[in-house]
């Protein structure tokens, strides 16, 4: 099987829930990095990008936008999208409003301070972290979906190692969501994406501020010379 290609900024971002998905498909990636504003054009030339956007996946000779696509893709390749439609539709319930919980994550680095960014992801966690935790109780399995793991219970686990990495007891109080995080991050696939180079750190202002340059987009208000990239 050939090797897919990820691309997008150096960085997490809007990638890493495919990112995830790839490791439990047991599907081999390379990252590559967009550090320019020309490699973003030279990307954009090449008609890869259907809509203009990044993350691009390359597999199957195909050209994948939008990483929503993307995780369903993988999930039908690898029998991650549940056993029937009632599951299907769990996992693309679940997937749903993870992504609305997962938002929260991916504007943490963005936030004037680690006390706003920590307090903000704390209250998103108030609101669905016993959502979560009800559900996988009324499922029964110890997964979110479906009797298995899916991409649900994939792109979940990747929203919780964001808000652990700022809030590292918010998981206390749900026993059954801390235990389907055990599970899935020791899949092995994502065991060992997680231990390798592909795996970014925990993005900071190094990330804003590349992503910004990329796109010659305003930086967040609270960082100097927020302008420095707009054109
Ligand atoms: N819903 C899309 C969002 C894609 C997106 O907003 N990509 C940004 C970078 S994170 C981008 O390429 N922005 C440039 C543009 O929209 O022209 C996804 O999840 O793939």
């Amino acid at each position: 099987m050939a090797t897919a290609r990820l691309t997008y900024f150096r960085g997490r971002g809007r990638a890493e829930t495919t990112r995830w998905m790839l490791a439990a498909a047991g599907v081999d990636f390379i990252n590559i990095a967009v550090d320019t504003p020309e490699e973003l054009a030279a990307l954009r030339a090449s008609g890869k990008l259907p809509f203009d956007q990044m993350p691009l996946l390359e597999l199957d000779g195909r050209n994948l936008s939008q990483s929503s696509a993307m995780i369903r893709y993988l999930a039908r390749r690898a029998g991650l999208y549940g056993a029937d439609d009632a599951e299907a539709m769990w996992c693309d319930m679940i997937a749903g409003v993870v992504a609305d919980f997962a938002e929260t994550g991916l504007q943490a680095a963005f936030k004037p301070t680690e006390a706003v960014a920590r307090d903000d992801l704390t209250a998103r966690f108030a609101k669905f972290g016993p959502r979560f935790e009800a559900r996988i109780a009324d499922q029964g399995s110890g997964y979110s979906a479906a009797a298995q793991m899916t991409f649900a219970d994939v792109v979940l686990a990747e929203a919780l190692s964001s808000y652990l990495e700022w809030v590292p007891d918010i998981l206390d109080a749900t026993p059954l969501l801390a235990a389907l995080y055990q599970s899935v991050t020791t899949q092995p696939g994502i065991a060992a994406y997680l231990a390798s180079d592909l795996r970014y750190p925990k993005p900071g202002d190094i990330y804003v501020i590349a992503a910004a340059r990329v796109l010659q987009r305003a930086l967040p208000p609270h960082m100097p010379d927020a302008d420095r990239f707009v054109l």
